[in-house]
């Protein structure tokens, strides 16, 4: 529901502890059709000093009514509280621990915002991760009060027959009316924000696990009745996490039940909530038929995540959401590092390192810049980022190279002998890993706390005469113009932080050469540097002939480096030689930004894409040399995103043009190479679908080698996807044969493969997204009345938070009608945005954030997007989430 304008503003320096803990609280949920009643009963401790009494504040929101309150058993006078929408304050609560008894009421039918308690599909859930607990009943909404929860749950037996909460069932019966219950006890401390509850009608899929220790454990995963029959592979993956859990980490499961529920309305990916994750269907059902190699790859790792939050954000949990990192970063380093060992370690390195560089990078770069732990905030949930997560894994990954797999072990083992059972701060874990293993990593604290990304520039010089080879790098950081925050000491110039820099040298024959520091020992063919300075040389010893560095193998830190003087044949010569094959195929991405910087420098001077004949030389030779998975990679185009960071006041459809024409070049003169791949990558008739990392390299380029084809605009290529889209047998090849067709223009066979492939999948809601979202992202000009029309097509569901992204996400990355120099794509999202801000303030946000990067752009589409910024700033009762993305844009 829409707020006035937010005067609240949270900072990490104003932390206190709570005045207040809740020790216990005892749950009652009486769910009805409309009205929802919630009975809470909280045993209360103090913890302030024996002679105050402060008063308690109970967080609370507009949406919940309160009906009672009472302590000690007694209704308390109306002159002793104070109740506000923002919360519930008791001004002179007793001496000692006493017990609270509040009961609210709630509609969760009308709640649209899918935070609190909610219906889904007819069936109640909750979202209570940040601050959603508040929108239940009146509570210490914080992560620094962990209590134990008792839950009753009492609902019509009919229409839900399955009441679930977190912990283990401990009571169960029928109650008057056709109703029945269940009672839920978990013997686990916990912040409210782990609390959960699924009622309604649903079917389970069971299994077993059996731990390390040998307890067995019950795995359940709930959908609706008609999706249970999708859910095996979620629970396979879900298996392999536990198993993959105590392997790497030594860490079990410690209850004897795990359940997951899938959802269709879900702001989010999934949620924690302990021994009760939900999860946004998109992320639990998939057959090959219905998903796609990708989906599979994001169920795998998201099932990991959650269940790996057992340990890192449940047993040991933030202070405070300025911490976020705390569980979020070492989550999604964990959830990398088990879909590395599941999968092909180099190609998941690749595509997390190509998510960052393209997304957080930008992030990084703009108006909500903020360290992996900010600073301030007004809306939590706007810093469920890709900073927190993303930057937050790859802070993770520098403990990894500082201190080695083994010291990263022994550091993970101090934090959990340590803080199990407590709400800790980024330094806690900082200071295990360091104390763990006797290192002083202060000089890794400033990664916490500074935006931006560092940018290490390295200069080479190699002396015959002595046999020396000197590194010089100097660090700087980028986007510290554009800080949030004003300037403060400190803050507008950045401090240089460490950057371990993992390396070696290769010789001219392509042989690594022995690496020894001036002064110090050999250290083998592969050393981390750390860099520390702002300027730092490190002299090598007894280097024959002058060699070429491979420098930040395996992206060892989330910076822009720039090699200076590093020439197309180092680069080729690393592409040929380098033993790591992360920058193996950096090498070829490095050459392939080259090339279409240097095409759209050409089309922006001469005003005719490739007018000057470039071709793709450099990126014919990287096809013919990488093989394997990597050939996919190799004529994969760098992000828009990527390039526009070195190309100013960037013109969208230009470089698209450039990227449409060299996209045309390498399928003209790659033409029988890439036939070659798709006959010799094809399934063979009768082959049963696998989510192997093999398949999936295959599928990846013989479909990447289809949509390059398809640019050819040639009948025969046409006719040939129309074909493969017909008789696909998974969904990978037939959502890549429709976007092939689509690519291709399609002709008079699109329509009616689009109707086709909608007929055939009306009553599969998540195939649908996919339908959705590639007509959105269309790049036929004019495509927004589409998409507007598209917002009433029964596909579409303007409350489903997926229905949004597909469409308006999707609309968001077609450079051609979202930039349309006209500014109707741009005021398209405007209007999305006030209308679903009156809907999901949450799926809002996220849409608003499409003009964030307005400054990277021309000064036309400039002044249109901030046109639209202000005219949602202008709009009457916007909400905290909108307002504060919008008002720092503006800044
Ligand atoms: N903790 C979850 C993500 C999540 C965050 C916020 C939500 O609602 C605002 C929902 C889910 C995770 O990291 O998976
Ligand atoms: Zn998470």
């Amino acid at each position: 529901m829409p707020t006035s304008p937010p005067t609240l503003r949270a900072a990490l320096q104003d932390y206190t502890p709570p005045p207040y803990l809740i020790d216990s609280v005892h749950l009652n949920f009486l769910l009805g059709d409309t009205v929802t009643r919630v009975e809470s009963c909280m045993q209360v401790l103090p913890n302030h000093a024996a002679s105050e009494r402060p008063p308690l504040f109970l967080h609370g929101c507009e949406d919940v009514k309160l009906v009672a309150v009472k302590v000690n058993g007694e209704s308390l006078p109306v002159e002793q509280y104070e109740v506000e929408s923002s919360g519930l304050t008791l001004k002179t609560p007793p001496a000692g621990a006493f017990e609270l008894e509040v009961h609210t009421d709630l509609h969760p039918d009308q709640n649209t915002s899918l935070e609190g308690l909610y219906t889904s599909g007819g069936n109640f859930c909750t979202q209570c991760e940040a601050e959603g607990f508040r929108g239940i009943t009146f509570f210490m909404d914080r992560p620094d009060v962990m209590a134990k929860y008792t839950t009753r749950i009492e609902a019509d037996k009919a229409a839900c027959p399955v009441l679930l909460s977190n912990g283990n069932l401990v009571g169960s019966g029928e109650a008057e009316g056709g109703r029945h219950f269940t009672v839920w006890e978990d013997p686990f401390r916990k912040p409210c924000y782990l609390f959960a509850l699924v009622a309604g009608d649903l079917c389970m899929k069971e299994d077993t696990f059996t731990t390390c220790s040998g307890r067995s454990v019950a795995l359940r995963i709930f959908t609706r009745a008609h999706d249970i029959g999708r859910v095996d592979f979620a629970m396979q993956s879900l298996k392999r996490s536990m198993k993959w859990d105590e392997e790497v980490f030594g860490l079990e499961y410690d209850l004897d039940l795990f359940n997951i529920v899938a959802v269709d309305d879900f702001n989010m990916g999934a949620m924690e909530n302990k021994s009760l994750n939900i999860f946004n269907s998109r992320l639990v059902l998939a057959t090959p038929d219905t998903a796609t190699d990708g989906d599979f790859g994001r169920i795998e790792g998201v099932v990991g995540h959650e269940y790996f939050h057992n340990w890192t954000g449940n047993r040991v949990t933030c202070r405070d959401w300025f911490q976020l990192t705390l569980k979020e970063g070492l989550t999604v380093y964990r959830d990398q590092e088990f879909s590395a060992d599941m999968n092909s370690r180099p190609v998941r390195r690749v595509e997390d390192v190509c998510r960052l560089r393209a997304a957080q990078f930008q992030e990084d770069n703009g108006p909500m810049a903020h360290p992996i732990r900010p600073e301030s905030y007004i809306k939590m949930d706007n810093f469920y980022t890709l900073t927190v997560y993303e930057k937050g894994a790859e802070v993770i990954r520098l403990y990894e190279a500082v201190l080695g797999k083994a010291g990263f072990r022994k550091g993970m083992d101090l934090y959990f002998q340590r803080h199990d059972g407590q709400a800790v701060t980024c330094d806690d874990f900082l200071a295990a890993m360091a104390d763990a293993n006797g290192e002083d990593l202060s000089a890794l604290a400033k990664w916490y706390s500074q935006a931006g990304t560092p940018r290490l520039s390295v200069a080479a010089e190699y002396s015959p005469a002595d046999k020396t080879y000197t590194l010089r790098f100097k660090q700087a950081s980028c986007g510290a113009r554009r800080l949030l925050l004003p300037p403060t000491p400190g803050q507008p110039t950045k401090d240089p932080v460490l950057i371990p820099v993992r390396m070696g040298l290769l010789a001219p024959d392509g042989g690594e050469v022995p690496l020894k520091l001036r002064g110090g020992e050999m250290l083998g063919s592969e050393a981390v540097l750390r860099v520390t300075k702002a300027e730092q040389e490190f002299v090598f010893e007894g280097v024959e002939q002058a060699p070429v560095p491979s420098l930040l193998r395996g992206f060892s830190a989330p910076v822009h480096m720039t090699v200076e003087g590093q020439s197309d044949e180092d680069l080729l010569h690393l592409l040929a030689h380098d033993t790591d094959s992360f920058n193996r195929w950096e090498a070829g991405h490095v050459l392939a930004k080259k090339l279409m910087r240097a095409l759209y420098a050409a089309a922006k001077d001469s005003n005719e894409v490739g007018g000057r004949g470039l071709g793709g030389t450099g990126m014919v030779c990287v096809y013919a040399r990488v093989d394997g998975a990597f050939k996919a990679f190799a004529i994969s185009l760098p992000e828009n995103s990527e390039l526009m960071d070195k190309i100013p006041e960037a013109d969208p459809i230009l470089l698209h043009e450039v990227r449409e024409f060299l996209t045309r070049q390498l399928a003209a003169r790659l033409r029988p190479e890439l036939e070659a791949a798709v006959a010799e990558n094809d399934s063979a008739p009768g082959e049963q679908y696998e989510f192997t990392a093999a398949a999936c390299a295959r599928r990846a380029l013989k479909n990447k080698a289809l949509g390059y084809l398809a640019a050819l605009g040639d009948p025969g290529v046409t006719e040939q996807l129309l074909h493969r889209f017909r008789g696909a047998t998974n969904m990978t090849d037939e959502i890549n044969a429709l976007a092939a067709l689509d690519r291709a223009g399609g002709g008079s066979a699109l329509p009616a493969a689009l109707t086709g492939f909608y007929q055939k999948w009306e009553q599969e809601p998540l195939v649908l997204l996919k339908w959705l979202a590639l007509q959105a992202g269309s790049n036929v000009a004019g495509n927004v009345a589409a998409v507007r029309r598209l917002m009433a097509h029964p596909a579409f569901h303007i409350t489903n938070p997926n229905s949004c992204y597909s469409l308006f996400l999707g609309f968001a990355r077609s450079p051609v009608n979202f930039h349309a120099a006209d500014g109707s794509g741009y005021e398209f999202m405007g209007d999305v945005v006030l209308q679903l801000d009156k809907i999901n303030h949450q799926v809002a946000s996220r849409m608003v954030s499409a003009f964030t990067t307005f400054k990277n752009y021309d000064q036309q589409r400039q002044a249109l997007m901030r046109a639209q910024l202000q005219r949602i700033m202008d709009t009457e009762g916007l909400s905290d989430n909108v307002f504060e993305i919008v008002s720092k844009s503006l800044k």
